[in-house]
């Protein structure tokens, strides 16, 4: 059986992409830092099925142990402080989480699977926010960085460092250049899930309004479920590459807002919806739209569930939790 080993395990996309592997036929193994982590229960109970290794992206000894222990054939690096908004606070954490720790796990990579005939696939779960100002629209691969966060700015040294090991060491080394992809697992923090939550609460009774920031904000949002399937595509490839993975439509905070109220029977979400200045970021990223011809070309991959279908499954979901907690 392949063995993948997976940091990130317990964020939303280390959910998805333990469930797609373990379906594959995979040996799955999942890093999890702390000493007690809250969401160590969620992983026993949910996924089984997934191998904790202790460890922390920080922690170069303890990356090395992890891969001793797991001798992977695949690396999947998802882990990261991946909050924009918290990561203007917490800059150095995030340069140090987010950026140094890619850089750690390709030496424990080196380490442990050897120089020369390294046989161990990396993936680098870079992201869009890289691009941040946008010099062109759409934006693929060739397209410049210009990071607007200290999130960002660390997504570009994970991602030059992993082009730069690939072309120095001759690691499989790949990154995925994923711009927003959400889904019923997105933490409360992010605005779609922080919507969506909220819509259900309102539509409950639980709640009277949402407060949210910049209403004027464009992303290209996707599930995260379509999604992982690129990460896995781009190590079974003969040649390790870098790809986007969008949807290439792009959507405003008010249309998501209208379809997630819609879909409660709302049809005017104005009174239930406030701003609050401390929701703006210091520089923000207005339009990101991708462009993924090389990831449909090449891999042969395609996104499955389109925007109102991500808004429904997302409040569906919401509004059965929300009701089952307060049935209680
Ligand atoms: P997420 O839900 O926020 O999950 C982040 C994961 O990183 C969590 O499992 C967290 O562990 C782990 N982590 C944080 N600090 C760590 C440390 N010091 N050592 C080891 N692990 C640590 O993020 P996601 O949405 O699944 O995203 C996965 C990856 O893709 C991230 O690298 C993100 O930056 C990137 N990305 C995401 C998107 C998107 O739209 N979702 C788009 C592009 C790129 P705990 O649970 O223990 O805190
Ligand atoms: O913000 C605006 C906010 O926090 C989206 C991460 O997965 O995708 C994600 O980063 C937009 C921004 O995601 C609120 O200003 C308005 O313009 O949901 P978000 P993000 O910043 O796009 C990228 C690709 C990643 O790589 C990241 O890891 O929504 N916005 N009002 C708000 N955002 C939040 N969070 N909360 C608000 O109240």
């Amino acid at each position: 059986m392949p063995r993948a080993f997976i940091t990130g395990i317990t964020g939303q996309d280390g959910q998805h992409l333990a469930e797609f592997l373990h379906n594959k036929g995979y040996d799955v193994f999942g890093l999890v830092k702390g000493q007690n982590n809250p969401r160590m229960d969620l992983l026993r109970d949910e996924f089984p099925f997934v191998q904790p290794v202790p460890g922390d992206l920080a922690d170069l000894p303890s990356l090395v142990k992890a891969l001793e222990t797991s001798q992977p054939d695949e690396v999947y690096n998802l882990g990261a402080i991946s909050f924009v908004a918290m990561s203007f606070n917490q800059a150095e954490l995030t340069a140090n989480i987010t950026g140094l720790g890619v850089l750690r796990l390709l030496e424990a990579i080196r380490m442990v699977g050897g120089t020369s005939n390294n046989k161990i696939r990396f993936y680098q779960a870079s992201s869009s926010e890289m691009f941040g100002k946008v010099r062109e629209t759409p934006q693929n691969e060739m397209t410049p960085f210009h990071p607007r966060s200290p999130y960002g700015c660390a997504k570009v040294f994970g991602h030059d460092i992993t082009v730069n090991y690939r072309e120095s060491y001759d690691l499989f080394a790949c990154s995925g250049i994923l711009f927003n992809h959400e889904g019923p697992r997105r933490g409360l923090e992010f605005v779609t899930r922080k919507i969506t939550n909220a819509v259900a609460r309102i539509k409950l009774g639980l709640q009277d309004s949402v407060t949210l920031g910049n209403l004027d904000a464009k992303r290209d949002w996707g599930y995260a479920g379509d999604y992982v399937k690129a990460m896995w595509l781009m190590l079974q490839q003969d040649q390790p590459d870098d790809y986007v993975v969008a949807t290439g439509e792009t959507h405003s905070i008010e249309e998501l807002l209208a379809l997630a109220f819609a879909e409660v029977g709302i049809d005017d979400w104005h009174p239930y919806v406030k701003q609050d200045p401390k929701y703006f970021r210091p520089a923000e990223v207005d339009l990101l739209i991708g462009d993924s011809t090389k990831a449909r070309t090449k891999l042969g991959w395609a996104p499955e569930v389109d925007f109102p279908g991500l808004v429904k499954l997302m409040v569906e979901n919401d509004l059965r939790i929300e009701s089952s907690r307060n049935s209680r």
